[in-house]
């Protein structure tokens, strides 16, 4: 039986934490920059979170305590980082991909593997699948990103790794070898410092050397480890992308392309964006039940407000009134907006009773006309309908 070889990818966002403020920042483009701890002037104690390619270039890296950052390139800028902002992109980067596969892994704030087996047809190849992500992401967010494509898991990370910053780099099953016997036994999952020690002594250099090994030998030296390795130095890794499928919240948000303060242009944006979030929630058969409205002012200040209802809900109108109360309770602001996004959070399964006072008739009927509406956007576009704030 043969079987159709996995396309795998893993995408993993560039200096992620230092890109951002660089995005954010455009006087620290092209600069070294560092997030973590306060270098006090050399004598803090914390540790580097991450920092710019810029300053990778002193020699400076993750887990690296700042006062060594600090000596190797005091002008670098130093900054304490944002975990919020860096999570609600996070958050940003995660809903592009589902836009893509609903088969993601996440492993960690700025990483995640993709299977794109059965959905890379759609971009015709696997590695115009990923151009059109690492696309969205540039477009949407302003953040670079590198992926790399494999028959598995392994690979897929090696290759994102190898192809830093910026890059797309796919390892065709064919050529898998060829990729992989070359590189240092350190590139490979699970090989630590203490390991690579031992294998060195072996006169074991590369995950080749490691392939060609005796297996027998390396098993016992190794134990279950050994073989572990010896299998994934042939290009064998059958782990599979264990899949994440709870969507946590729903959002959109919109930037103006003038900062603006009419109220009406405000209302129609969040109608919009209502219209967007409740068509989703149904695609998804959801149901949320926490509203959030976020706001950021003219001078990037941005706050968030946000309202739980007393039932679930995916209809439209009910998310429109309610970002529409929660934007209207701000009071007069007097101020510019530069972008407003809605979120939706808080789900469970829309199919279980929610509760006995639900008027079900009247929500069957409003339920019916919103499948109707999107039936039409289906085929027509989004545009095809609009409602009248
Ligand atoms: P990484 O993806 O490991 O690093 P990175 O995105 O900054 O750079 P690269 O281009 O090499 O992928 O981690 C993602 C973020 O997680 C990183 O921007 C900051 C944070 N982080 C820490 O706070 N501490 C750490 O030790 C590491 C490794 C990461
Ligand atoms: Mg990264």
């Amino acid at each position: 039986m043969s079987t159709q070889p996995r396309v795998i990818a893993h995408i993993d966002m560039d200096a992620f934490f230092a890109a951002v403020e660089q995005r954010d920042n455009p006087a620290l483009r092209g600069q070294p920059v560092v997030i973590g701890a306060d270098p006090k002037k050399g004598k803090g104690r914390g540790v580097v979170s991450t920092c710019s390619y810029e300053a990778r270039r002193y020699g400076i890296h993750s887990a690296m305590p700042i006062s060594q950052a600090y000596r190797a390139c005091p002008q670098a800028h130093f900054l304490p980082g944002n975990m919020k902002k860096y999570k609600d992109i996070s958050r940003r980067i995660f809903e592009i991909l589902y836009d893509f596969t609903p088969d993601i892994e996440p492993i960690s704030i700025d990483e995640a593997f993709l299977d794109i087996t059965g959905s890379y047809h759609f971009y015709q190849t696997p590695l115009k699948t990923c151009a059109s992500i690492k696309k969205r992401i540039q477009k949407d967010l302003g953040l670079a990103a590198s992926i790399g494509i494999a028959p598995n898991k392994m690979v897929a990370k090696i290759a994102s790794d190898f192809c830093k910053p910026n890059g797309l780099l796919e390892i065709l099953p064919e050529k898998l070898l060829d990729f992989l016997w070359p590189l240092p036994v350190r590139h490979m999952w699970g090989i630590g410092k203490q390991t690579q020690k031992s294998l060195h002594a072996m006169g074991i250099q590369t995950i080749g050397d490691i392939a060609k090994a005796d297996s027998t030998q390396f098993t016992k030296k190794f134990g279950a480890h050994g073989q572990h390795m010896h299998t994934l130095a042939q290009g064998i890794d059958e782990r599979k992308v264990a899949v994440d499928d709870e969507i946590k919240s729903i959002s959109h948000e919109h930037t103006f392309d003038v900062d603006t303060s009419n109220s009406e242009e405000i209302y129609q944006t969040l109608s919009h964006l209502s219209e967007k979030i409740s068509r989703r929630l149904r695609r998804h058969a959801l149901k949320g039940k926490t509203i959030t409205v976020k706001i950021r002012f003219d001078s990037f200040k941005t706050i968030s407000r946000a309202r739980t209802l007393p039932e679930r809900t995916n209809f439209y109108d009910d998310i429109y009134s309610n970002s529409k109360q929660i934007f209207d309770a701000l009071g007069n602001l007097k101020a510019k907006f530069r972008l407003i996004g809605i979120r939706i959070s808080n789900f469970h399964d829309p199919y279980v009773q929610e509760s006995l006072f639900i008027d079900t008739l009247r929500h069957k009927k409003r339920e019916n006309i919103h499948q109707a509406i999107d039936k039409i956007k289906d085929k027509f576009g989004e545009k095809a309908i609009h409602r009248g704030v």
